[in-house]
């Protein structure tokens, strides 16, 4: 398999290096790749995972976002305190991307709220934990929710305040889970820390605290879905009309009760395997729920995952419904892609996004004839770009040492295998896959191009090389995108745009990026100066 494309990959590639000094240029150089794969399905080494370069401009977030923003923001009934100045928890607020639908009127929501200490110099240099610890009494006085949370942001770890401790104290007075993240912002190279940290906690303070299982059948958790721009809604129905009970996510429109009692599930699918195969894993070792990669991003991806899902539980009637759901679905996702694709095929696409969207979404372009010539995610590790297989071979540096690494034992009482050796043998007969994630780089064609960490620079640079039709990227890119003349979809919150999930979630996919790539909006937009051949404004320097 090998891009369609006149232009030389490696071309690409030393002209994007070209403007570097030497040092800079020998780190970049590892972290653009030009893909290849071997008969065996082995991809070339990418350096992922790696502290930014000072002076280039990236896509990253911090770790306090990677925790607070990702992985406990979509979370309903806890109230998350954000200890340190009022910008960190105003910004990671993201009232329009953590979508949730309480089911009642009454049912507890905090997401409309922001909570912060709201730290000020005097705390700076006389220690937060009091203003902390009021906080915690202050929400609990007005709200009585069940639990809360305190995340740290860059100051509480400066000044050193005992985050762990105030919350222990203040669980203890007022009887209620209260627990605290040590993801202050500069804690890792970038927000993939602070998923790890999240993982890390809610496995210490929250799984397992719940014994009784929810009832239905085929009881599974859905891994690294966060509900943006309302993906869990559409996912969460389709479940539902397979007859599969899904016990909880994590963490799109979730809820601490449903955390505490995922321990009970049959099955851990995971969609985002970055952020999330810290919790995957540990549920496996304490528990014994075996773990499988889903992917419901793309339609084929959808029904291949609701197969997998149903096969695991091994029930004809399981299966049987499972594939009157997708034959009822396909048949609308089927014309919508006769439609579309005439008026898309060949146009080029181009990925950076996080930690899975890069590759996730390189489905849905491909399903309407769309080739992503260029992909990379912010903060990968190598294992999303190559496979879970390097594992052995990634290096542990002083940056990945700084986060904990719990130890698990299986649990004394509720270590349950939820497969004996007989059916782990029968799946494996057919090709079944446990604990395995393949990596974006082996379903990329040859020759195109793998970009870690991208900078502005680089950005700007494969626009004027390629001339892409669209770019899927975050906020901090889409100006610059956008005012090159190319369309930019937000793939982190879709603005105004979605769900994308599902197969619903599919053919809105294709009708969006049919608007937008031939609408051709943004190439008619020009800056004043360009169009007027002079300037609209002058100004004459006097002397006073
Ligand atoms: Fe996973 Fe995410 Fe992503 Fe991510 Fe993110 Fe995100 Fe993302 Mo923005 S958890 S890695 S840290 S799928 S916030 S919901 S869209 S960068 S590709």
């Amino acid at each position: 398999m090998s891009i369609d494309s006149p232009i030389d990959p490696k071309q690409v590639k030393e002209e994007l290096l070209e403007a570097y000094p030497p040092k800079v240029r020998r780190r970049r150089q590892k972290q653009i790749i030009v893909n290849s794969t071997t008969e065996e399905g082995e991809v070339p080494e990418i350096s992922a995972n790696v502290r930014t370069i000072p002076g280039i401009i990236t896509q990253r977030g911090c770790t306090y976002a990677g925790c607070k923003g990702v992985v406990l923001g979509p979370t309903r009934d806890i109230v998350n305190i954000t200890h340190g100045p009022i910008g960190c928890g105003y910004y990671s607020w993201l009232t329009r991307r953590n979508q949730t639908l309480p089911p009642t009127e009454e049912s507890e929501n905090y997401m409309p709220y922001c909570f912060s200490t709201d730290m000020q110099d005097e705390e700076i240099i006389f220690g937060g934990e009091k203003k902390l610890r009021q906080a915690i009494q202050e929400a609990y006085d007005i709200f009585h929710p069940k639990a809360i949370g305190v995340f740290a942001t860059c100051p509480v770890g400066l000044i050193g305040d005992d985050i762990h401790q105030v919350t222990r104290e203040m669980a203890d007075k007022l009887g209620i889970n209260i627990f605290a993240f040590s993801c202050e912002g500069y804690k890792g190279v970038s927000q993939s820390a602070g998923h790890h940290i999240a993982n890390n906690q809610l496995f210490k303070h929250v799984i397992g605290r719940n014994d009784t299982p929810p009832d239905g059948e085929y009881r599974i958790n859905l891994l690294g879905e966060y509900n943006i721009g309302g993906d869990a809604f559409l996912i969460e129905e389709l479940l539902e009309r397979c007859g599969i009970t899904l016990v909880s996510t994590f963490s799109g429109n979730s809820t601490m009760d449903a955390f505490e009692m995922s321990h009970t599930s049959d099955l851990n699918c995971v969609m985002c395997h970055r952020s999330i195969n810290y919790v995957a894993d540990m549920m496996e070792k304490k528990y014994g729920i075996p773990w499988i990669k889903v992917n419901f991003i793309g339609a084929e991806a959808t029904a291949k995952s609701l197969r997998k899902i149903a096969e695991y539980f091994e029930e004809p009637e399981l299966l049987e419904r499972v594939e009157k759901v997708i034959a009822e679905e396909m048949e609308a996702v089927a014309a919508a892609q006769e439609a579309i694709t005439p008026k898309v095929a060949k146009k080029l696409a181009m990925l950076f996004v996080g930690g899975s969207r890069a590759h996730h979404y390189q489905e849905l372009f491909a399903e309407i004839g769309m080739p992503t010539v260029a992909a990379g995610y912010e903060f990968a590790h190598r294992d999303d770009y190559e496979g879970r297989r390097v594992l052995p071979d990634i290096k542990i540096d002083a940056d990945s040492r700084n986060i904990e690494e719990l130890t698990v034992e299986p649990d004394e009482t509720r270590y349950n295998p939820r497969m004996d050796e007989s059916k782990e043998d029968r799946l494996d007969k057919k090709g079944y896959e446990f604990r395995d994630y393949e990596g974006m780089m082996p379903e990329m064609p040859e020759g195109t191009l793998v970009i870690d960490d991208i900078s502005h620079y680089e950005t700007e640079k494969l626009i004027e090389l390629y001339s892409p039709s669209i770019i899927c990227a975050g906020i901090k890119e889409k100006y610059v995108i956008q005012k090159s003349g190319t369309p930019c979809l937000q793939l982190h919150s879709y603005d105004y745009g979605g769900p994308f999930a599902a197969f619903q979630g599919a053919i809105t996919f294709y009708e969006t990026i049919e608007r937008m790539v031939n609408a051709k909006l943004w190439s008619f937009a020009s800056a004043p100066w360009e169009s007027a051949g002079q300037p609209t404004l002058e100004a004459k320097y006097v002397e006073s």
